[in-house]
């Protein structure tokens, strides 16, 4: 963990681009520490470690990966549903929608169905974006896509973490599903384009 930011700035002088060094260094690296744990070869603490170690990763390559001068694409909630507290996932996916010029509105981890909606109602939000890595915590999804519809609301909702697939995702009624981050965020950009060819 003391290593990280040191590791993370040889990468990048080395020529590495942030997003190669989050996606195909540090990502796959918890997948690794995620398939051990899984596997028994390695218990909480280590995965804690290794999740404390990305996120210091992160705070050399999130400002990287965020841009400051694109006009915003769109509003975006986005948080973790109630009940589970992986944060991991969730983070990428806002960094990369944050640095595809959208405007983030990250609620963080065990957020409330209501807590989504209101703020969503709050700012006009585009999208809501769920994160949700325990299978427990999949009717928490389905109530904030179910709410938001109920309300009449116009924001799209899409959602993604290991507790989803693409038939899981239709099931509970989302608009999207984004198989990884880049997924994800790619999808909210197509939606947002979208939108704008059909005011034009
Ligand atoms: Co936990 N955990 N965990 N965990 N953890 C899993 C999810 C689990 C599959 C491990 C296992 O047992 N095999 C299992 C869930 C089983 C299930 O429900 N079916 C599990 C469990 C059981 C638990 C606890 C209950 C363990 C315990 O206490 N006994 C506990 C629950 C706490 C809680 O939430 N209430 C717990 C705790 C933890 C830690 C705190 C130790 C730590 C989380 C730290 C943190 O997030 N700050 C942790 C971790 C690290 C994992 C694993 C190993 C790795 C998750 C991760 O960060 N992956 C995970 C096993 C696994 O997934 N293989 C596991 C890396 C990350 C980059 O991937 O989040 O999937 P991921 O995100 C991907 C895509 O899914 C996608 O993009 C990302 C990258 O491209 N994506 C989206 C994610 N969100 C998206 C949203 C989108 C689009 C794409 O649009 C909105």
């Amino acid at each position: 963990m003391e290593d990280v930011n040191q590791l993370a700035e040889k990468a990048l002088a080395e020529g590495a681009t942030p997003y190669e060094a989050v996606m195909a260094g540090m990502a796959k690296g918890m997948e690794v520490v995620g398939r051990k744990y899984q596997e028994g070869e390695c218990f909480l603490p280590e995965l804690l470690m290794a999740a404390e170690t990305f996120k210091q990763g992160m705070i050399t390559f999130g400002p990287c990966l965020k841009s400051s001068n694109t006009p915003s694409q769109g509003r975006v909630v986005i948080g973790t549903v109630e009940g589970d507290l992986h944060d991991i996932g969730k983070n990428i996916v806002s960094v990369l929608l944050e640095a595809s010029g959208f405007e983030i509105f990250d609620l963080g981890v065990d957020v409330p169905s209501n807590r989504f909606t209101d703020k969503a109602k709050q700012v006009s939000a585009d999208v809501i974006a769920m994160s949700a890595l325990l299978t427990t915590t999949l009717p928490q999804m389905k109530q904030v896509i179910e709410t938001n519809r109920k309300s009449g609301s116009a924001a799209r909702t899409i959602v993604g973490g290991a507790a989803l697939s693409e038939d899981v995702a239709k099931s509970i009624g989302a608009d999207g599903y984004g198989r990884d981050a880049v997924e994800g965020a790619s999808i909210c950009k197509q939606w947002i384009a979208g939108r704008h060819q059909t005011s034009e």
